[in-house]
């Protein structure tokens, strides 16, 4: 097939969710076109069968415009790269306004190259942005509009139905997946190189959004603090980071927490990790703690909209309600005193990963491409 497919291409989990597909993909033969305003940040490197068209956004910018119309740019090169390249379809991800642009594309190619649209639905396009008045309306008739549409959850399905109706179009649910190649036990950095000796690790992964309640990983961190030594890494970047460095000030415990920032490749970290904590708002999968299972380390979480698909509580992870520091801490702290049930949670973790490997779920992408096209 020739698969055009459109993302975020910034740090965030459905640009990584959308270019991975698209690698894997190619590997499986199949023809894919990225079409984004910048190359994905997890497209590395030359892949065979992969290539990357840019949608400009600095050109044309006439006084008139206050804000640029980059939504007609991106609709003009899925419509000009589904022509040139003759694309079977356009998979977008994050309804808004990807769902949108293509929903146009398609408009403008129904007489001369018709195409299908696929719109996979990630997170906030429909828990919260995709709510907001301005939004509504139009992502609702997007999604409507798609030819076929996907979830990445059971809990995604659902909240899409309850919040837009969208009676005419049937959701279906293909979860997130893992390379268990390049996430993996196997490619831990030395624990040396990160912590004092005798430190638990925890390790947090967002993009510092407030729906990632930054300030929750440090106030639970500030608790765990009290009972043993351990450091903290923050991974990523966002508007909340400076914030969650006041509070690791505030609390007295900047000195073992790190801020990294955006790093490329954080499976090394993930792996050499004792926990991975996440204890966001609403969290519709969460594919940074599938990463952290897929390295063997066991997830801290919060028992939110998608996350119990993916971790069960007390078997690869512990999960409590949103905004509860205490309980989190509490648990993370029994936990990592009693290794025997650390390892066993370890191997859980990793076991459980498996159930989402790239290579049990991108044939469900192909066999939903295959049905979409034949219908
Ligand atoms: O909806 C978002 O927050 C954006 C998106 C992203 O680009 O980071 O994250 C969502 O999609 C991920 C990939 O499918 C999921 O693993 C995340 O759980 C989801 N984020 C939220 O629901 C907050």
């Amino acid at each position: 097939m020739k698969i055009g497919i459109t993302c975020y291409p910034t740090y965030g989990g459905s640009g990584a969710v959308a270019t991975e597909l698209g690698l894997d993909l190619a590997r499986r033969g199949h023809e894919v076109h990225f079409i984004t305003y910048q190359s994905p940040f997890r497209l590395r490197g030359y892949t065979k069968g992969v290539l990357f068209h840019e949608v400009d956004t600095e050109m044309s910018r006439y006084p008139l415009f206050d804000h640029y119309p980059y939504e007609l740019a991106l609709a003009s090169r899925q419509y000009e790269i589904a022509m040139q390249e003759k694309l079977d379809l356009l998979h977008v991800h994050y309804a808004i306004p990807h769902a949108t642009t293509a929903f146009l594309a398609r408009e403008m190619l129904r007489e001369t190259h018709p195409i299908k649209v696929i719109t996979t639905l990630h997170g906030t396009d429909i828990t919260l942005v995709g709510q907001e008045a301005s939004f509504y309306a139009i992502s609702k008739f997007s999604i409507e509009q798609s030819n076929g549409v996907t979830a990445v959850s059971n809990f995604l399905r659902d909240e899409t139905y309850r919040a837009f109706g969208c009676i005419q179009c049937e959701l279906a649910v293909i979860p997130n997946f893992v390379n268990l190649a390049e996430y993996s036990p196997a490619v831990a950095a030395p624990r040396e190189s990160l912590v004092p000796s005798g430190h638990k690790l925890l390790v947090h992964v967002s993009n510092f959004r407030e729906v990632k309640r930054v300030k929750d990983v440090i106030r639970i961190f500030a608790r765990l603090r009290k009972a043993m030594p351990a450091t903290l890494m923050m991974v990523g970047d966002g508007p909340d980071r400076n914030d969650g460095e006041q509070e690791a000030r505030d609390l007295g415990i900047s000195e073992h927490v790190h801020f990294l920032g955006r790093i490329d490749s954080v499976a090394p970290l993930l792996a050499a990790a004792d926990l991975f904590v996440l204890p966001s708002q609403t969290e519709s999968f969460g594919l940074a703690a599938l990463e952290a299972m897929a390295c063997g380390t066991p997830v801290l979480a919060a028992r939110v909209g998608g996350i119990p698909e993916v971790v069960t509580d007390g078997v690869e992870g512990l999960l409590e309600p949103v905004g509860s520091v205490e309980a989190m801490a509490r648990r993370a702290i029994d936990l990592l005193r009693d290794p025997p049930r650390h390892a066993r949670m370890r191997e859980a973790a990793l076991a459980r990963a498996g159930d989402f490997s790239t290579d049990v779920v991108v044939p469900q992408y192909e066999a939903f491409y295959q049905k979409v096209l034949a219908s």
